[in-house]
């Protein structure tokens, strides 16, 4: 395939406005070029995005939001919408995170307004989908994540398969050390990557990334990314160290 691979850093509720800065700058150091076929992205909290905005100018770095409302403007105390995301400098949101789903009671119906919202505005989304560890066990995991994909993008329109990017990530892979193996990874991608062609046509679900997410890091981003349906991974607690992170990219 020719998907350019893609490695994000989800830095979560982490940092304050001096470490963003310095994290943001020592990603820039170390990463003065970003190798042919690989696209670099980092999210930080919404608070510090003008900042790391500001570091990342000039540098090959991409920048994103963890978050988004789909009103443009008004009365939605404590929202941010898609035109400020895009004032601020990002071309990427995460949206649909495990974290949201499950603290912030966030539904299917929430994600497909943001993914609208997003491509309408001319962010891409990074639509979050993966099962609990429950649903792993009891063997339907397939199922749980084809359907929160469909439910989460359904009637989105698309004019090239850029303008979205799928994460999937097993809820009980985030943050625990336990990763996911390349293969498990590998039949739920390719899962996803039918359900895109359901949703937008064979040709442009091959052009959609898919990406892995849950305690991905130096050690396994490689045998991740030689998948052929694991186009890149979302990084949460590797993406916080300069070091970490720029390994992954390079190994990518
Ligand atoms: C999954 C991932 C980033 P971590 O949430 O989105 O986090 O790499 O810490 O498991």
């Amino acid at each position: 395939n020719n998907r350019t691979t893609l490695i994000a850093g989800n830095w979560k509720m982490n940092n304050d406005r001096e470490a963003a800065k310095a994290l943001a700058a020592e990603l820039v150091e170390a990463l003065p070029e970003v190798p042919a076929g690989v696209e670099v992205l980092v999210c930080p909290p919404t608070i510090d995005l003008c900042c790391v905005a500001h570091k990342l100018e000039g540098s090959a770095i991409a920048l994103g939001a963890q978050n988004c409302y789909w009103e443009a403007s008004g009365a939605y105390t404590g929202e941010t919408s898609v035109p400020m995301l895009k004032s601020a400098g990002c071309t990427y949101c995460i949206i649909g995170h495990s974290e949201r789903r499950d603290y912030f009671h966030e539904s299917d119906e929430d994600q497909n307004k943001k993914a609208k919202a997003l491509v309408a505005g001319g962010i891409v989304p990074v639509f979050c989908c993966g099962e609990p560890l429950e649903v792993r066990e009891a063997g339907t995991y397939v199922e749980h994540v084809v359907a929160q994909v469909k439910a989460g993008l359904e009637g989105l329109e698309l004019a090239s398969a850029d303008q979205l990017v799928v994460a999937y990530e097993p809820i009980w892979a985030i943050g625990t050390g336990m990763t996911a193996t390349a293969d498990d990874a590998q039949e739920v991608c390719h899962a996803v990557r039918e359900a895109l062609v359901e949703l937008f046509g064979a040709e442009m679900a091959d052009g959609i990334r898919v990406l892995y997410g849950g305690s991905a890091k130096p050690g396994n981003i490689a045998e991740l990314v030689a998948k052929p349906d694991v186009d890149g991974a979302l990084v949460g607690g590797a993406s916080l160290k300069a070091a970490d992170f720029s390994e992954m990219v390079v190994k990518a």
